[in-house]
């Protein structure tokens, strides 16, 4: 079944079903970027986290905001790669916000990883004061051997994957469990300076966890998703109390996507969808996926 039709069936609003039709199909239009490789090079420009774009960086971000730019029920969108937020000029009551990374991990697509774009959907004319818990959809695609999304609403989470020009159903009700012998350790640098995560790496070793971890956040949260288990992790550390990850753009999204998919995600003491968005730029810690091993970990790093 496809994509539109799947949302319709259950109950989904219809101007979000369709917003969000529209950004799966701005993702198959990155998907073919993606694919011919040829936007690796640095573009010259840099974020507002100060960090070099790459090409594609940019093209993936245009491919999104003209979407959202022409879209009538969209108030407002903030992208990991523009300084603001950009105001459409559609402010209608209700009209949707949408908070996204247009591609989390580009700098793994010259060697051929998997990569993603992650979306928070949200019914607001601003994002600041908003919480995760605030949003109404969250979803992500990822570019791999194939190019799917995972889309989570309070109808819950499932998969479609994109085949003949349109995103079909292929899985349903994706469910963590609560305990899974899998991790994705991020930022390993932090265990010079914070005991607590050595002593989790170690116990992760000591019970033979498997390790899955690729370097790219989405495709390593969509393996929890969709073998229904395990964690990534994303301390930080001295000089990066609050890691690398995002909360508005990264965060937020992916603990809305695995707290609906049953699974836990806390910067390792409050829940992230209840933490207030500050600031666009905010980062946090990050520990998600199955509830019992995040707790886990939640322990060992107090
Ligand atoms: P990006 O948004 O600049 O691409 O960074 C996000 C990525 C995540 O996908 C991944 O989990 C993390 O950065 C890896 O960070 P590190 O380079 O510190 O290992
Ligand atoms: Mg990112």
């Amino acid at each position: 079944m496809e994509l539109l039709e799947h949302l319709k069936q259950l109950g989904v609003e219809e101007r979000l079903s369709v917003l969000i039709s529209k950004l799966a199909d701005a993702c198959a239009d990155i998907s073919c970027v993606v694919e011919a490789g040829k936007m690796c090079d640095k573009a010259g420009t840099c974020n507002t986290f100060g960090e070099e774009q790459l090409a594609l960086d940019v093209a993936s971000d245009r491919l999104i905001s003209s979407v959202l730019d022409k879209c009538e029920d969209v108030a407002v969108y903030a992208s990991e790669e523009l300084e603001e937020e950009v105001k459409t000029g559609h402010d209608a009551q209700d009209n949707f916000g949408v908070a996204y990374d247009p591609l989390d991990g580009s700098s793994l697509v010259n060697v051929n990883l998997a990569v993603g774009s992650i979306f928070g959907i949200y019914k607001c004319d601003s994002f600041i004061g908003k919480k995760g818990d605030d949003q109404e959809c969250a979803m992500i695609a990822i570019y791999g051997p194939r190019t799917t999304i995972v889309c989570a609403t309070k109808a819950g989470v499932h998969e479609y994957t994109f085949c003949d020009s349109k995103f079909n159903l292929t899985k349903e009700n994706l469910q963590i469990e609560k305990e899974g012998k899998t991790f994705a350790p991020g930022n390993l640098r932090a265990c010079l300076y914070n005991p607590g995560y050595r002593n989790l790496f170690n116990y992760w070793l000591d019970n033979q966890y498997t390790l899955r971890y690729s370097g790219g956040m989405v495709p390593d949260i969509n393996h929890i998703l969709l073998k229904g288990k395990g964690l990534f992790t994303y301390p930080g550390y001295k000089d990066m109390p609050d890691g690398k990850l995002r909360l508005l753009y990264e965060c937020a999204p992916m603990a809305y996507i695995v707290e609906h998919a049953g699974g836990r995600a806390t910067d390792g003491k409050i829940r992230l969808l209840e933490k207030a968005i500050e600031s666009l730029s905010q980062r946090t810690p990050i520990f998600i996926g199955s509830e019992t091993e995040v707790m886990t970990a939640e322990e060992m790093l107090k």
